[in-house]
């Protein structure tokens, strides 16, 4: 199933539902979607080696992976932390007094601030083979005189091994974002945004540029958090088939696939390193789980098997006193609809008596409307024997 992505605005989920979305998640067993490296390094910038200080610019320098072209000496862009105890950042208190106010980012305590023409680079945790991604961030603009507009414009810039740093090459602009809410000590509501990205190059580096704009607008003053660049991974959607029929999968790109260990019966992958596949072997009802692993990036697919499970079957062979056996199920559910085979005969109660003696072997499935389950276990109907004389007795009288 593929990512959320291109320009849908959602605000953070609150740490409450945020909690109470991960209690439903580990009550009702779902596939794990989507699992993916971050490529962006520190992307919440909660670790940080100095508490700024609002007489330094430049101080996203002190968040590990992460720098901007003026460094220390430049008025480029600023971690902001709120660490009661620890640090809480006074830049840019003298020039940003709302922003002091905020109890933290989006994520954690630290995150970034910038206006326009500022930029920042990541140094990303490995180098990004070309491919489709996602990009998140979390942001807002704070208004604030002289940067008293409501939105602003990020660039994103893929930067290759031999590019020097903040070179925005043209060529490797990879994606742009709009941020157009405002962020405030009575509104910290940050909105998530995202886009797609393809890439052909390798990139290790991700340049972001806070767009300049026309002379006379001072623009927007930025905060971002929380980045995330993701593979975008996709194994196709989850389904639902009967026990015993067989499935075709829908993963994209280059991957394999494996089962997910824990399923109720193992199952065969026709061809493990083909998306779409056909999976068999679904013998038992319940919920089986596949891993689609592509480019770093884990998507897991649900196949839910519906219908019930194979019946077992026991025989009891014809008698003296009834000459036919039987075919009886063992501990018949309600509601489902036993037939045996051959024969072809049907009925609710799973009993098929009057079989001819040494025929057979019968088996019998059962049926829940929608869905046959797998055939039950084989029995075969005895010969018949009658062990008692049938003789008379002749008794002579002298
Ligand atoms: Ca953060």
């Amino acid at each position: 199933m593929q990512q959320i992505s291109v320009s849908v605005n959602f605000p953070k989920w609150g740490t409450k539902h945020l909690i109470a979305a991960l209690i439903l998640f580990a009550a009702t067993t779902t596939a794990a979607r989507a699992q993916c490296i971050n490529f962006i390094a520190n992307g919440s910038m909660e670790t940080y080696t100095n508490c700024p200080n609002f007489s330094n610019g430049g101080t996203i320098n002190y968040a590990t992976n992460w720098k901007t072209i003026g460094g220390l000496a430049g008025t480029y862009g600023q971690l902001l932390v709120y660490r009661p105890g620890e640090c809480i950042s006074n830049k840019p208190v003298s020039s940003w007094a709302a922003s002091t106010a905020l109890t933290g980012g989006s994520d954690g305590t630290n995150w970034l601030g910038g206006h326009n023409t500022e930029n920042w680079q990541n140094t990303l945790t490995q180098p990004l083979p070309p491919g489709n991604y996602t990009f998140y961030l979390d942001a807002g603009n704070v208004i604030n005189s002289p940067y008293v507009n409501t939105n602003s414009t990020l660039l994103f810039y893929g930067v290759k091994s031999t590019d020097a740093d903040f070179s925005h090459i043209p060529a490797q602009l990879i994606g742009s974002v709009v941020v157009d809410n405002v962020i405030s000590a009575t509104n910290q509501t940050w909105v998530t945004r995202s886009f797609n990205i393809t890439t052909t190059e390798t990139y290790d580096r991700i340049e972001i540029l806070n767009a300049p704009v026309v002379p006379g607008n001072a623009g927007a003053y930025t905060y971002i958090d929380n980045f995330r660049l993701t593979y975008t991974v996709s194994g196709g959607p989850d389904t639902t088939i009967c026990v015993g029929a067989t499935t075709e999968m829908a993963g994209a790109g280059s991957g394999v696939w494996s089962e997910k260990p824990g399923n109720p019966t193992s199952t065969t992958i026709t061809d493990p390193s083909s998306g779409t596949t056909t999976i068999s072997g679904f013998s038992t009802p319940g919920v089986y789980y596949f891993i689609w692993t592509s480019n770093g990036c884990t998507d897991e697919v649900a196949v839910t098997v519906t219908g019930p499970s194979a019946p077992v079957i026991a025989v009891t062979d014809p008698s003296c006193a009834v000459p036919t056996g039987s075919i009886t199920v063992e501990s018949p559910v309600s509601g489902l609809t036993y037939t045996l085979s051959p024969g072809g005969t049907s009925n609710t109660t799973g009993v098929f008596a009057g079989l001819a003696p040494a025929t057979g072997p019968y088996t019998v499935k059962a049926s829940d409307g929608t869905c046959n389950s797998a055939a039950s276990n084989a029995q075969s109907i005895g010969a018949f024997e009658c062990c008692e004389s049938d003789a008379g007795t002749i008794t002579i009288i002298p």
